[in-house]
């Protein structure tokens, strides 16, 4: 008997289900997988927005890692919210061991959530750029976020992507998505840089009634799922943009506040192989 494949997130916790671990779960399991996780920060928040951040300590977060990686070797590897220099530390050191036996690490980038609280502080992102960007397979930055890690201007991130992607494989991250969501437009614009090429994703753009938070983290939870099931990396972030625009599409209000996506929304794919689903 084959073990099953277990996807790790290290994220912080949002307890509406939007974003962080609880979302990062139910998108594995939505791809075939029972994942782990582990949270590096405890927000205060219901879907109309974060009240508060508490990052858990390098000790805490290092103590979970450590006691599950010493029984667990996970298939991938998710990075979400890190909201200090030191639990970033805590977890490059961990990982390391894992980026060298080439388990693909998604690392999404949280500087700040949706709704505008900073995260890590500016003081430390030198650290998450020097720690843990170059353990990353695949970094996916939104627009803002790769202007920051880039040291370049947002205008430039939208005139010149492909520069901004260069810099950014520079700094050791193997491939980067940068995500042109929030770019206006009719199509949601995505470009991915690898070692080799450049790829387009464009789909046509969701029209936003109400607000729907948590879409990167179900972005890079979905591509780290994929991987974890060896879908290459360019039909993998198809299928995970696809999944994300139809849980756009399906999301609803659970309260006050911004829209849920709909977790159970159909993982698809054009002209790609999606991998087998528990009951389709
Ligand atoms: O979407 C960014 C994000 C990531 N992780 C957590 C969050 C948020 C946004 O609110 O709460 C835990």
């Amino acid at each position: 008997m084959s073990r099953p494949l277990v996807p790790l997130t290290v994220a912080g916790s949002d307890p509406s289900g939007g974003a962080g671990i609880q979302a990062d779960l139910k998108v594995f399991l939505r791809l075939g997988l029972s994942g782990a996780a582990v949270p590096t920060a405890w927000t205060a928040q219901g879907p109309s927005g974060v009240r508060a951040v508490h990052a858990l300590s390098g000790r805490e977060v290092k103590a979970q890692l450590d006691a599950l990686l010493a029984d667990v070797r996970p298939a991938a590897v998710k990075v979400g919210m890190l909201p200090s220099a030191e639990v970033v530390r805590a977890v490059a050191r961990a990982l390391g061991p894992l980026a060298a036996k080439k388990i693909p690490i998604v690392v999404d980038p949280v500087l700040a959530t949706s709704s505008g609280t900073r995260v890590l502080p500016e003081e430390d992102v030198a650290v998450f750029m020097r720690q843990l960007v170059p353990l990353a397979t695949l970094l996916t930055p939104n627009i803002d976020e790769a202007a920051e890690l880039s040291k370049l201007s947002t205008t430039q991130v939208r005139n010149d992507t492909e520069h901004v992607i260069r810099e950014l494989l520079r700094t050791g991250a193997r491939n980067v998505l940068i995500k042109g969501g929030h770019l206006a437009g009719e199509e949601a614009v995505d470009i991915l840089g690898t070692r080799e090429e450049f790829v387009m994703y464009s789909l046509p753009r969701v029209p936003r009634r109400r607000a729907v938070h948590g879409t990167g983290c179900a972005l890079s939870s979905a591509i780290a799922a994929l991987l974890a099931q060896k879908v290459p990396l360019e039909d993998a972030v198809q299928i995970a943009k696809q999944y994300v625009r139809s849980a756009i599409l399906g999301a609803k209000a659970v309260g006050r506040g911004s829209r849920l996506l709909d977790y159970l929304a159909v993982p698809e794919g054009e002209d790609v192989a999606v991998p087998d689903l528990p009951g389709s």
